[in-house]
């Protein structure tokens, strides 16, 4: 059974529906975030109550690719791209998403390296947020 109309570019025909095309390439981007005007412990981010320079890294396989940091706010703006793969690599594996004040010496971690799984949803949504309550981030996805 044909697809009418035909389905767009990333997704195949299968059985007359538009399903994902798994060999497609994604390109995987850094958005926006929001942190807590505090840390855990009640203290400001930066000494004498500096905002934060956040930042998120986003680890695939055996690739690690990072945004700059945004100086002192608690609303950072990215817009980065961050690495491409295929949707089946993505919905396979998964992203491990780590999200940071930049600090001089050790940055301070805002969210701990956590795996978020992609669903092909997320994938058609071209969006997945994800975090916890010390600070939230959003990634896009588009095809290559
Ligand atoms: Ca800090
Ligand atoms: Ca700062």
């Amino acid at each position: 059974m044909d697809c009418v109309p035909a389905c767009r570019t990333g997704y195949v025909c299968r059985s007359g529906r538009c399903e994902l095309d798994g060999t497609a390439v994604w390109v995987v981007s850094a958005v926006r975030g929001s942190v807590a005007e505090r840390k855990a412990d009640g203290s400001t981010w930066d000494a004498v109550g500096g905002a934060p320079d956040p930042f998120v890294c986003v680890r695939l396989g055996g690739e690690l690719r990072c945004t700059g940091p945004v100086q002192n706010t608690m609303r950072p703006v990215w817009n980065e791209d961050l690495l491409t793969a295929t949707a089946r690599t993505l919905m396979d594996s998964g992203l491990r998403v780590s999200f940071w004040d930049e600090d001089v010496t050790n940055h301070d971690s805002i969210y701990t390296e956590g795996l978020l799984s992609v669903s092909e949803p997320a994938l058609r949504a071209g969006t997945l947020e994800g975090g916890c309550p010390l600070g939230r981030f959003e990634l896009s996805f588009r095809l290559w």
